[in-house]
């Protein structure tokens, strides 16, 4: 007998694994823990018997010769299999692509991938096999790829994602039917925990992302945590956030990031949970954590997670050249083509005083315009970024004050500048000009 299972509080990438699973192997029989998201819940109480199946309490644990293991690589996060860890017996198959964790299940043989769902490595299989999916099949495997990747939107989603969806849609995968299990309607509980989250929520500049923070009290069962983390983290606008569910017994910490330079994965294994680098969980017991040291540990984690190594000194400009605010547009203007660059700054003793950008000179209408001073052109409310920070601050700040270039500032000192083009070089590989 084969098994196919996967990791409680089971989502929909685990839920479609285990079904992928079960269509792959010949024989394979999928055992889905009792505790499932609330999604993967409502689906199974109106399609469980178009599949192949059990509860873990109907596992024949000794008549087992292969079992795989989906979506995740540890025991502790399956149901019911501690029977099987001391047998050297079995044959063990791993489909996972949560690449954060070093997991203890003994793969005979795995397929781990940096991917945005497991189900995609299955469905690649399946399709090199030529494995015949129908509408019901496609669908599942569709909403597991959907919700792990948030319908394709997480930095963790490749190309083989966008293809495997492609494939799905082909085989008739159903988006009304799609849509109902991903968006499901709020409860009234729900949006308590949302309006508590609100009320304070401590922000944090980290490596130069903007992570934010809440500890929430948390006395009753409430439905789906994750979906409301996910949504709060785009409401209040923060690369990551995390929350840390707070109970008597013990406490839950959710975390999602919407950059791909904060991995959730790696910061919740250090807290004994597990994900990818989009989404996590943790559970640590009260008595071993209290919240504030949980926040302690996550900042220590972020704090070590340099993965952004780039830098504003590394892609800034310079020299700078710089103008008296008493110099001539005319002279402005020859400089900026003498030396080819696209703007200078205005600087008296005081200081930088403003920016004349090629974009200035268009001001100029009439002609003894040319000889006025820049300071009467010049923009003056000028935003500056240090050598320490990093890319993504200057792109947030360029976009929140529509401005194209930002001073780059060490001890009072301007020492570089960098403009929307070396944002846009870094970000996308361009060349520069
Ligand atoms: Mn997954």
């Amino acid at each position: 007998m084969l098994i196919a299972t996967t990791h409680k509080n089971t989502d929909f990438d685990a839920l479609a694994s285990v079904i992928a699973a079960t269509l792959l192997y010949p024989g394979c029989v999928g055992v889905i823990p009792k505790m499932t998201n609330r999604n993967v819940d409502q689906f199974l109480s109106t399609h469980k018997t178009a599949f192949n199946l059990i509860l873990p309490g109907e596992v024949q644990h000794d008549e087992l010769t292969k079992l795989i293991v989906v979506d995740t690589d540890q025991w502790h996060r399956l149901d019911r299999m501690e029977k099987l860890r001391d047998r050297d017996d079995l044959d063990i198959d791993i489909w996972d692509h949560h690449m954060a964790s070093k997991g203890d299940i003994p793969a005979t043989w795995s397929c781990k991938e940096h991917i945005g769902a497991t189900v995609s490595l299955l469905v690649r299989r399946m399709r090199e096999k030529g494995i015949t999916l129908n509408a019901l099949d496609s669908t599942v495997l569709l909403i597991g790829l959907y919700e792990d990747t948030g319908h394709l939107t997480y930095p963790s989603t490749t190309a083989e994602d966008a293809r495997t969806a492609a494939y799905l849609l082909e085989n008739k995968a159903d988006l009304n039917v799609a849509g109902f299990f991903l968006n499901p309607p709020y409860e009234e509980t729900q949006k308590e925990i949302l309006f508590e989250m609100m009320k304070d929520t401590e922000k944090l500049t980290i490596n130069g992302q903007l992570v934010g923070f809440n500890i929430i009290s948390l006395d009753k069962k409430v439905t789906n945590l994750a979906a409301i983390v996910n949504m709060y983290r785009k409401i209040v606008n923060v690369g990551a956030l995390f929350v840390i569910f707070v109970n008597k017994k013990r406490h839950t910490v959710i975390g999602r990031s919407g950059v791909a330079q904060i991995n959730i994965g790696t910061v919740m294994n250090t807290l004994g949970g597990g994900g990818h680098s989009g989404a996590g969980s943790a559970t640590v017991k009260s008595s071993i954590m209290d919240p504030e040291e949980i926040r302690k540990k996550i900042i220590a984690s972020l704090t070590a997670q340099k993965t952004e190594i780039v830098r504003i000194s590394d892609i800034m400009s310079f020299p700078v050249f710089s103008v008296a605010p008493e110099t001539t547009m005319r002279q402005a203007q020859s400089i900026m083509t003498e030396k080819d660059i696209r703007g200078v700054m205005v600087v008296d003793d005081n200081g930088i005083q403003g920016i004349i950008v090629v974009w200035d000179l268009k001001k100029v209408k009439k002609k003894n315009q040319w000889d006025s001073p820049v300071k009467a052109f010049m923009a003056r409310d000028i935003k500056t970024i240090g050598p320490g920070d990093s890319p993504s601050l200057a792109a947030r700040i360029m976009i929140e004050k529509d401005i194209g270039h930002l001073p780059v500032v060490q001890d009072e000192k301007m020492i570089g500048i960098v403009t929307r083009t070396d944002i846009l070089t870094y970000y996308y590989d361009l060349l520069p000009e």
